[in-house]
């Protein structure tokens, strides 16, 4: 596809998507202008029956003007005899951000709606305009402000952002979220998976002061192949033509000028030379500036390239192996999901500790601060959406939500070097309505981003002693991915495993994206024994010689760092709602095969040094 063609498809797919979803596309780096934190305590109401969003009829009360009773409108009592059957400011509190399933014992297992209430105090400047910026929220938020809708959100991993210019008041102002995280089969993820459903408003928010024409979005970053080019873009937010725009690299004293289009777009190309590329090995990052007449931002960004060539992942040039560990976002150590820096720093060191220069954030989209830590911590990343297993594969909106969820992962992260692969998805079942659903994300990663790989968590099947991998989406991505349970869910004990062959159908670099097996941390026995730390390690050392069978073999995530939180997990003993399979157990304590893969993730960096 020619260049431009590209350009004009994207922009296209951008406006169309955009006047599809209640919010616009998101605003880079939204979190570097000036802002004011609306994280701390917020009230809330629990509300199963949905009782602040519907009348007694069942109908929505926001969508009459004339209705009063919804929730949203934040009222106080004034007259005595006046009847209002809620109150937030008498309703306890929770933490933003924060899941609530793990700060209330009575919400541990609770799907529904929660009402969230924060007020705050603001002094909007004429001519300047704001947004309303929530991290994430799950799964599904009407956000009001001072009683107004600004719109509806689904996806629980992705953030969310509205425009308020004009809506804020001087002085006191409120702004309720009605979060809803009951699993929907039509949804993305859909009703059935493998971790806790944590509601609520679990990233940060906040409100961004923005010049009246602001830098909406950029992409600085190096162009496929080449490291000595820069590629991108910068859009402004208004569709004006002939608008300067700067781009700057301090450091190495690189400095563009460029102009933008009629989209109010200036597309970056441009040579770069004595670039340090940034690597797991040496993560630099430089201070990006990019400004126009009425802002300037700055970045933190690296450069490097990531391409595949035959059965080799070729990083700035040179052939990796991705020593690497899949990851949840939920804190194994303190309930819920990540929730700072600390959290998420104590996560990726585990990783590190045990030699890996790569990690999986499974299976939906982590928080924006773990891939920005990816970067400075110089770990590689294969980012996710949360297709996973038995999605509507026929309903259009259903397809529609994951390429939205998929459009604004690639959008929010697509300047960190972290991430050099985007999923689009986690063991989904053959079918054909399955295949045109998977091919038909693909192409979009693949039109959004052509700089980075695009893969598939994938499924094998076996026909006696050989592993077969031959699903036709193989054709459409990068490498060959796949989760192979053996020894857990078949065939046999671990040290049965090593007798299975593989069978690929394609020529490309496999990273096996997942095997494992659960063990109680502390529990000991011999190695044919379920649950204890001798099987897991068997296991482990077992799965490493059967995988090294694998020629193309060039990079793993293993199933998984640590032990975390499932409703499907409910062995009284071994169990009580964890699954096991992290070599770090819930409270920290690093399992017997955890020392296997550090082992040979050394062997591996000396191999590819
Ligand atoms: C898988 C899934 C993962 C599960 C894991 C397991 O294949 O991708 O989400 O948690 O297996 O433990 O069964």
């Amino acid at each position: 596809m020619s260049k431009k063609y590209c350009w004009i498809l994207l922009v296209t797919v951008l406006a169309i998507s955009n006047s599809t979803h209640a919010q616009q596309n998101l605003i880079q780096n939204i979190q570097s202008r000036k802002i004011l934190s609306l994280n701390g305590k917020w009230n809330y109401i629990v509300d199963p029956y949905e009782n602040g969003y519907y009348d007694y009829r069942h109908e929505p009360f926001d969508q009459s003007a004339s209705k009063t009773g919804g929730f949203y409108d934040d009222r106080q009592q004034k007259e005595k005899s006046e009847l209002i059957e809620y109150d937030f400011d008498h309703s306890p509190t929770i933490n933003v951000p924060g899941d609530w399933n793990s700060q209330a014992e009575k919400l541990e297992f609770y799907e529904g709606t929660v009402w969230l209430r924060r007020q705050f105090n603001a002094s909007p400047v004429d001519g300047n305009r704001y947004y309303i910026y929530f991290g994430a929220a799950n799964y599904e938020a009407h956000v009001y402000l001072n009683g107004k809708k600004l719109g509806v959100h689904k996806g629980g991993f992705t953030p969310l952002q509205y425009e308020v210019t004009g809506k804020l008041k001087v002085g006191v102002n409120s702004v309720v979220v009605k979060v809803d995280n009951t699993r929907r089969q039509d949804e993305i993820p859909t009703i059935n998976t493998d971790w806790w459903n944590y509601g609520g408003l679990t990233r940060d928010v906040f409100l961004a002061e923005l010049p009246k024409q602001f830098i909406a979005d950029y992409q600085v970053q190096l162009a496929k192949g080449n490291t000595q080019r820069i590629e991108g873009f910068v859009q402004l937010s208004d569709s004006v033509a002939g608008r300067k725009v700067n781009i700057s690299i301090p450091e190495l004293k690189w400095n563009l000028e460029v102009t933008t289009d009629q989209f109010g777009r200036a597309p970056i190309g441009s040579k770069i030379s004595k670039l340090s590329l940034w690597s797991p090995e040496s993560p630099k990052l430089y201070t990006v500036t990019v400004s126009s007449n009425e802002e300037k931002i700055q970045d933190k960004i690296g450069f490097r390239t990531i391409e595949t060539s035959g059965n080799n992942i070729l990083l700035n040039g040179k052939s990796v192996f991705l020593r690497g560990i899949s990851l949840h976002d939920e804190n194994p150590l303190l309930a819920g999901r990540l929730r700072s820096e600390g959290d998420m720093r104590m996560m990726l060191q585990w990783a590190k500790d045990m030699n890996c220069n790569y990690v999986r954030l499974a299976h939906y989209p982590h928080n924006e601060e773990m891939v920005s830590l990816a970067d400075e911590m110089g770990l590689l990343v294969w980012a996710e959406v949360p297709v996973y297993w038995t999605i509507s594969w026929t309903n259009p909106g259903t397809y529609k939500n994951a390429e939205q969820q998929l459009t604004d992962l690639i959008v929010r992260d697509k300047n960190r070097a972290s991430v050099i692969v985007w999923s689009i998805g986690n063991e989904t079942p053959l079918s054909e309505p399955r295949h045109v659903f998977m091919g038909k994300l693909a192409e979009h990663a693949r039109l959004l981003d052509q700089t980075r790989l695009i893969a598939a968590a994938l499924e094998v099947h076996r026909e006696g002693k050989t592993i077969i991998l031959n699903d036709p989406l193989g054709e459409k991505i990068d490498l060959v991915s796949f989760n192979e349970y053996a020894g857990w869910y078949w065939g046999g004990t671990p040290k049965e495993i090593t007798a299975y062959q593989f069978n690929i159908k394609y020529n490309k670099p496999v990273v096996i994206t997942e095997f494992g097996g659960d063990a109680l941390g502390g529990f000991h026995a011999d190695e044919d024994t379920r649950w204890s730390e001798e099987y897991q390690e068997a296991l482990y050392k077992n799965q490493i010689i059967l995988l090294s069978k694998i020629d193309a073999l060039r990079g793993m995530t293993p199933w998984i760092l640590t032990d975390f939180r499932s409703p499907r997990r409910q062995h009284p003993i071994y169990q009580n709602f964890w699954n096991r399979k992290g070599l770090i157990s819930e409270t920290g304590k690093k399992k017997k095969a955890y020392y296997v893969l550090q082992d040979y993730y050394k062997q591996m960096e000396a191999k590819y040094k």
